[in-house]
C-alpha cells in the first residue's frame, strides 16, 4: 500500500498540534486540498532508447477540484502525461494530455490503455525491483513526490 499525503496536508496537521492562532493560518488551511496518490507503478525499461510509463490513482479529499498539470522526474528529461485513445478500428494512439481535472471527493486513475506518465529521455533505465521520484504538479500549487516501484516488462498492475 502506497499513499502519501501532500505537504499541504501535513502543514496543515502541524499547524493544528501547535493551535496556532493566526487568522491567515485558518484561511490557508480552509483552502488546502487533501491530494493523495494511490498503487504507482511502472514498467521495467528495455534500455534507454524507448520512453517509460508510470501508473498511478489520484485522490482528491479536498472540497475544491484540483487538476493535474504536469510531472517532474529526475531519471526523464522530459516527463509528461499522456493519453491513450483507441479508434473504432482497434489503432491506439498516445497524445499529450490536457491538464486532468480531479473532481472533490473523487479518483483519476492513470492506468494501461488510458492516461500514463510518459518518462521520456530516460536519464538510466528502469529496472525491475528499484523505485524513483515522481513529483506530480497540481494547478493548486500543491507538489507531490511519489517512489513509484518498478515491476516487471510484461506487468499489467501492482501487485496486490
Ligand atoms: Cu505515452
Amino acid at each position: 500500500m502506497f499513499k502519501v499525503f501532500a505537504k499541504g496536508f501535513l502543514g496543515l496537521a502541524v499547524a493544528l498540534v501547535m493551535n496556532l492562532p493566526t487568522m491567515s493560518a485558518a484561511q490557508d488551511a480552509s483552502n488546502d486540498t487533501l491530494i493523495s496518490v494511490e498503487n504507482p507503478w511502472a514498467r521495467a525499461s528495455i534500455g534507454m532508447s524507448r520512453p517509460g510509463g508510470a501508473y498511478l490513482t489520484i485522490r482528491n479529499d479536498g472540497k475544491d477540484t484540483v487538476s493535474l498539470v504536469g510531472l517532474r522526474a529526475e531519471i526523464s528529461g522530459m516527463a509528461s502525461v499522456h493519453e491513450t485513445r483507441t479508434n473504432s478500428d482497434g489503432v491506439s494512439s498516445m497524445t499529450p494530455a490536457e491538464d486532468i481535472a480531479i473532481p472533490a471527493g473523487g479518483t483519476v486513475a492513470l492506468e494501461p490503455g488510458g492516461y500514463h506518465a510518459m518518462l521520456m529521455q530516460l536519464q538510466s533505465p528502469l529496472v525491475e525491483g528499484e523505485t524513483f521520484p515522481l513529483t506530480l504538479l497540481f494547478s493548486d500549487g500543491t507538489e507531490l513526490e511519489v517512489n513509484v516501484p518498478i515491476l516487471g516488462v510484461g506487468a499489467r498492475g501492482p501487485e496486490g
